[in-house]
């Protein structure tokens, strides 16, 4: 009987070698291993076998067993790696050998303008030597108002329709919140840094409000700051100026107006006549000629010192850039609701490639 088990060993593995197909293979294992298979048929004849006989058999026919399931598990192991190799061989692309009329033909996507807008933002200023800083969605409240200087109460909280995590009547400690602006990153990027410095951070922002042609309840933001000693509004409309000039590349009519957010002081209120409609009044503007774009100021001395930094050592500016806005203004696009709706016709119309 040992011998026959070897036997069957060696014809087991012959008879693989010769299978390069699932079903195939399987066939060959239950031929082995099903109940009326060659393995059950020999070990049938124990019931005649000795004791001690039966002690030997017993353990080389379960070794025999588990040989041909392992035999066979990596058969299939091996034709399914072939055959997903085949596969990627097939379908392979060289991402350096992009053939850019086969993309447009064939309408693979491109770049959305927000994304090609803050590229080019981001470039200009990398070039000024500001860093590009990221920070979470989902926010606290001490991020969002309390470090900017916006107590519980102020009624500067209702400027901005907050989506809240936590009833906001409740007195759950420092409640979660989509942020409402970029000036989130503010503090955190002040708590990381020693002056002078200098950064921008683009982002997603919630609002809950009503859409319109200017306004919607998730759209982008770009924040800067900059930080350091003797720094003057005269700087801040500097680098204001730069970056429209980069990016309009043409002169463009702008006004400069006090504006009010506690987290400057003085703050300011920088829009862009509308290039929508040439400043003749639409929808865009809500028929007033100028948009709402880059509201800035000198940061106030809390909300340095919330970042840990001496008001009596260092000041800065702040911007917060509606960068949807701008999009709209650089591509002559007349409502920011396209801009989200996943439209294809319209994402077509701005393909990089
Ligand atoms: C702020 O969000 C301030 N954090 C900006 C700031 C930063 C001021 C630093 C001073 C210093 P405001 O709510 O005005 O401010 O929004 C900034 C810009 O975002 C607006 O000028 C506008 O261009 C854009 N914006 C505001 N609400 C919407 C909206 N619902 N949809 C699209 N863009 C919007």
């Amino acid at each position: 009987m040992i011998k026959q088990l070897e036997a069957l060993s060696q014809e087991f593995i012959q008879n693989l070698e010769q299978l390069n197909d699932e079903a195939g293979i399987l066939n060959l294992k239950s031929e082995f291993l099903g109940k009326k298979g060659k393995v059950s048929e020999i070990l049938k004849g124990l019931k005649d076998a000795t004791p001690e006989q039966r002690k030997e058999i017993g353990p080389k026919a379960n070794a025999l067993k588990e040989e041909i399931n392992k035999l066979v598990s990596q058969k299939l192991m091996a034709i399914e790696v072939e055959s997903v190799n085949k596969k990627l061989e097939k379908n392979k692309i060289d991402l350096s050998d992009l053939d850019l009329k086969y993309l447009k033909k064939n309408n693979h996507g491109g770049l959305h303008p927000r994304t090609i807008i803050q590229r080019e933002i981001e470039d200009v200023f990398l070039s000024m030597g500001f860093e590009i800083l990221d920070g979470p969605h989902i926010e606290d409240e001490f991020h969002n108002f309390e470090a900017l200087n916006i107590p519980e109460d102020h009624p500067a909280r209702d400027m901005q329709d907050t989506f809240w995590f936590h009833d906001p009547q409740s007195d759950v400690p420092n409640k979660k919140l989509l942020r409402t602006h970029t000036s989130t990153i503010q503090v955190r990027g002040m708590k990381e840094r020693t002056p002078p410095f200098r950064f921008i951070a683009p982002g997603t922002v919630f609002r809950c409000e009503r859409t319109d042609a200017s306004h919607e309840m998730v759209f982008n933001q770009l924040e800067g700051m900059m930080v350091g000693k003797d720094i003057s509004v005269g700087n801040l409309i500097y680098f204001m100026k730069t970056l429209l000039k980069e990016i309009f590349q043409k002169e463009v009519e702008v006004r400069l107006r006090p504006g009010f957010f506690p987290f400057v002081e003085p703050g300011f209120e920088l829009d862009i006549q509308c290039l929508i409609c040439k400043g003749n009044g639409c929808s865009v503007c809500k028929k007033t000629g100028w948009v709402e774009l880059l509201p800035c100021g000198m940061v106030h001395p809390n909300v340095l010192k919330a970042g840990g930094i001496d008001p009596e050592e260092h000041n800065g500016f702040a911007f917060g850039l509606g960068l949807d806005r701008l999009v709209m203004m650089r591509y002559g696009i007349d409502d920011i609701r396209h801009l989200n709706s996943g439209d294809l016709r319209f994402n077509h119309q701005f393909k990089a490639f």
